[in-house]
């Protein structure tokens, strides 16, 4: 089973490619040289009918499938995308410019730890169950039976597209569902390339559907207001979130939303200096500051402030822009020139608002084989207040506002002090202030002393802005399955 016709990236809709049509398509840009790569095939609402037609008429048959037959497909697959790596490394590394060794270190890894995680997470799944006592010494057994949500919409945006696609395909089939996934246009290459994947580790058609295209007016849309959808996962901003809940709201459809952040790291004078500047600089300019988690507010207790100030300044400067091929590029450009844009309204907004620039603010000379790519300099500023849009607003790119504070009450405050909840971070050697900070932070997930340390057992998620629900381990399982209690008086 192939996906790539050279020029050509496809839909996969009940178990095969669909022949792309020359009228329905759009270009797939190399973010790194704004060179196009590829057409992609914009999936009609015909065709997404179609996707969702042979998902309902795969559902039964998969739901029935024990658990163990269904796990070991996740588990071939898993063997499968560790077979390909360097092929999904590349297709990934294309779409989104970033640096090869971060998509082998990071997207592609993470995908196959997620098909083995989930394939044991769910392999091993018991049942809730209750002995109930009932007067006169009589009793109840109350167990709740999981069955399948269904069909479920799987929507993802760009910044890692293999992972946050794996993290929810993974669990909803193992779970027994069938799913219509819908990549974001920026970025189809690796869920195309996973129907090659999933086919070969023997996953019947119609289960994985692929439908490729934009939001609004396109195969979002057609997906999203489908009336045969059971459930809606969805990762993307926050606005586009609360669009797709307005969407389902009618239906009361089940949504697990992991959305938009603007995340806090918090670094008392006691810090290890060392290694909280090597984490400070991952979580600020990982990925080019496009992860969700990525740190854009670092509060500083004063005495350490110029400290880390500087320290991060030289490290920024230590990051290697270049071709995502070159091995020793740490920094890949921003996905897109709209992105950019985005990114650099900001950078004027921040001057307007006083800030101070201790690094960055423009637009780096990259030669002429990048000239036509998305690049931006990795930024720092000081000067700036909560009060300020650019401390306030979630800005996706590789830069943070550095804010000085005095005591542990007023950097509780300060991190807790935004619309969104989805991360944080505290950078202490005293533990018991590291627990008692981490505690109260608003957020899904915090970390001390590190970031993005992942367990995929645990529960991931936002509050606010940052989305609705968890998912992971038992969170996933819970979102991608319904109970139905069953009361047996003994
Ligand atoms: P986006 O919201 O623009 O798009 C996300 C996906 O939704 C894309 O596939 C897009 O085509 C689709 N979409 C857009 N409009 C739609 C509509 N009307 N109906 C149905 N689908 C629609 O987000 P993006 O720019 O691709 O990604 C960046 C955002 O994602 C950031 O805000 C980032 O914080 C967030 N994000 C959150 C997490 C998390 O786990 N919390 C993870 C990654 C990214
Ligand atoms: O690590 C994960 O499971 C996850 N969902 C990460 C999301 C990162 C956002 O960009």
């Amino acid at each position: 089973m192939t996906a790539d016709t050279g020029r050509w990236i496809r839909n996969f809709v009940d178990g095969r490619f669909i022949e792309p049509d020359e009228n329905h398509s759009f270009d797939n840009i190399d973010p790194a040289t704004g060179l196009v790569h590829a057409s992609v095939h914009e999936a009609d609402a015909t065709l997404v009918d179609r996707a969702m037609t042979a998902a309902r008429r795969a559902l039964g048959p998969w739901s029935a499938t024990p658990v163990r037959e269904r796990t070991a497909v996740l588990r071939r697959a898993a063997d499968l995308v560790e077979e390909r790596f360097e092929e999904f490394v590349s297709a990934e590394s294309a779409d989104t410019g970033k640096p090869v060794s971060l998509a082998r270190e990071l997207d592609v890894a993470r995908a196959i730890a997620n098909f083995r995680t989930f394939a044991d997470v769910v392999a091993a799944a018991g049942q809730e169950s209750f002995l109930t006592d009932l007067p006169g010494g009589h009793h109840a057994l109350n167990y709740a039976v999981r069955k399948p949500l269904g069909v479920v919409a799987v929507i993802v945006p760009w910044n890692l597209p293999l992972l946050l696609l794996t993290w929810k395909v993974a669990p909803a089939l193992a779970c027994g569902n069938a799913v219509v996934v819908k990549p974001s246009e920026e970025t189809p290459g690796t869920a195309t390339l996973l129907a090659e994947v999933l086919a070969d580790a023997g996953l019947p058609a119609g289960l994985y559907n692929v439908v490729h295209g934009f939001g609004g007016g396109s195969a979002g849309e057609h997906l999203t207001t489908h009336p045969g959808i059971d459930g809606v996962t969805f990762t993307g901003s926050s606005a586009t979130g609360a669009h797709v809940m307005r969407t389902v709201a009618p239906r009361v459809r089940p949504v697990s939303f992991e959305l938009g952040g603007k995340n806090a790291a918090i670094v008392f004078d006691d810090a290890d200096l060392e290694e909280t500047l090597t984490g400070l600089t991952r979580s600020v300019f990982a990925n080019t500051g496009q992860v969700c988690l990525c740190t854009e507010r670092v509060y500083v207790q004063r005495s350490v402030f110029a400290d880390i100030a500087d320290g991060l300044v030289e490290r920024a400067h230590t990051l290697r822009l270049g071709s995502p091929l070159d091995e020793a590029t740490t920094t890949g450009p921003l996905i897109s020139q709209k992105h950019r844009e985005k990114v650099r309204g900001y950078f004027e907004l921040a001057e307007r608002s006083g800030a101070k620039i201790l690094t960055g603010g423009g637009v780096p000379d990259m030669g002429a084989e990048l000239a036509g790519g998305s690049w931006i300099e990795p930024t720092l500023w000081t000067g700036l207040t909560n009060k300020d849009r650019v401390v306030r607003e979630e800005i996706f790119g590789p830069v943070a506002a550095l804010i000085p504070f005095d005591t542990e009450e007023e950097a509780i405050a300060l991190a807790n002090d935004t619309d969104y909840g989805l991360a944080a971070s505290v950078w202490t050697r005293d533990l018991r202030r590291g627990h008692r900070v981490a505690q109260a932070m608003n957020v899904g997930m915090a970390w001390v002393n590190t970031w993005f340390l992942r367990d995929l057992r645990s529960p991931f998620g936002g509050v606010g802005l940052s989305g609705i629900g968890r998912e992971g381990g038992e969170s996933s399982l819970h979102f991608y399955t319904e109970p139905t209690n069953v009361c047996v008086h003994l």
